[in-house]
């Protein structure tokens, strides 16, 4: 039992590249083959190297998954490149507890939060090392990068929020981020 004693925490973090070390952290890397359908260009992705690293999550874990009144805590890589004129960009994804909300901040790397609501209304807030971004329940969430290196952001959410991607996997996003004369623009 710990009883009036100094203890050191069981988790450290990079500030500088939102690393993670510690307890239950768990990683996932998709490749271009783990994105089928999520691009607008479906065949110009088929065509690209499939085996090329789009995306690397890491989630400190400190209670099990859908734990009410826990919180997760987040670090994604998201790597720079287009499919066609389209960013590399995150999955996305609603909440299955659609209200729970999350926190997004910026580390490094320039890039965008596409955000969608019940409603299927899009719009994007410009992520940068130092950016913070309060997403509210009900409104799903994709990051894309929008620069020449690589997209790094943090993020902390409620352990029982959970990830529902069917509305983006069938449906899409409304909009979605297209580089256009060198810019980016949400297209739809
Ligand atoms: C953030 C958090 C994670 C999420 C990850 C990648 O780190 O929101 O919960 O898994 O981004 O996003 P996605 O699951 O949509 O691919
Ligand atoms: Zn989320």
């Amino acid at each position: 039992m710990i009883h009036n004693s100094i203890v050191e925490s069981p988790f450290s973090l990079n500030i500088l590249n939102g690393n993670l070390i510690g307890g239950k952290v768990i990683e996932a890397k998709k490749c271009l083959n783990d994105l089928v359908g999520f691009f607008d260009d479906e065949s110009k992705r088929s065509e690209m190297k499939q085996d090329e690293l789009i995306y690397e999550v890491l989630s400190l874990l400190p209670v099990k998954e859908n734990t009410e009144g826990g919180l997760f805590f987040g670090r994604t890589i998201i790597h720079p490149g287009k499919v066609g004129d389209e960013y590399y960009m995150t999955k996305g994804h609603f909440h299955s507890n659609s209200n729970r909300a999350e926190y997004y901040w910026g580390l490094e790397g320039e890039g965008m939060l596409i955000l969608m609501n019940r409603d299927r209304n899009t719009w994007a807030e410009r992520i940068f090392p130092g950016s913070l971004h309060y997403i509210p329940g009900h409104v799903a969430h994709r990051t894309a990068n929008i620069s020449n290196i690589r997209l790094i952001i943090g993020a902390c959410w409620p352990s029982d929020a959970g990830h529902d991607y069917d509305e983006i996997q069938n449906k899409g996003f409304s909009s979605r981020l297209m580089e256009v004369n060198g810019k980016p623009q949400l297209i739809g």
